[in-house]
């Protein structure tokens, strides 16, 4: 699968902890846009899209969820529940967002600008999309 987990160093003293995530570096693209989400309603899921271009990792800052990851013939799920764990989602992988702890902030580094066109968000169209691959 198109997807793995990723561990960054915890740089943790007296005052605390900071995680440090080094574009070309730690993870493998340069980083040219962040976001997160946050506020999520513990019950209800985010994301159903694939990625046709764009690659990330996404990480919880804070709190814990669980993302759903499929390829179009195997689905597996991991669960983000440390600052110092990330996942890489490749292209072509179909992925859900779920289980958000009431504290979860998911924060996704991303490869690329924002662009709709990039999305496919329909399932079946993903099914096509990966089986002509
Ligand atoms: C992804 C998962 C992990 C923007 O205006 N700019 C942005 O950079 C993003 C990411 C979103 N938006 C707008 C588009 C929608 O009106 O924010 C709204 C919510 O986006 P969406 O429904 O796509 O959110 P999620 O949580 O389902 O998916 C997001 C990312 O969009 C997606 O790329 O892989 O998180």
């Amino acid at each position: 699968m198109n997807a793995q987990t990723l561990t960054f160093p915890e740089h943790r003293d007296a005052r605390g902890a900071l995680v440090a995530i080094n574009g070309n570096k730690d993870i493998p693209f340069d980083i040219r846009r962040v976001y997160f989400v946050y506020d999520n309603i513990g019950g209800l899921r985010r994301g159903f899209h694939a990625h046709k271009t764009l690659e990330q990792v996404l990480v919880c800052t804070s709190g814990s969820c669980d993302i759903l990851l499929d390829d179009g013939s195997k689905i597996d799920s991991i669960r983000l529940n440390q600052p110092g764990l990330g996942l890489y989602i490749g292209t072509m992988i179909w992925h859900e967002m779920y289980n958000f702890s009431p504290d979860c902030v998911l924060l996704s580094l991303a490869s690329q600008p924002y662009d709709e066109a990039d999305y496919i968000r329909d399932y079946r169209e993903f099914e096509r999309a990966v089986n002509r691959a």
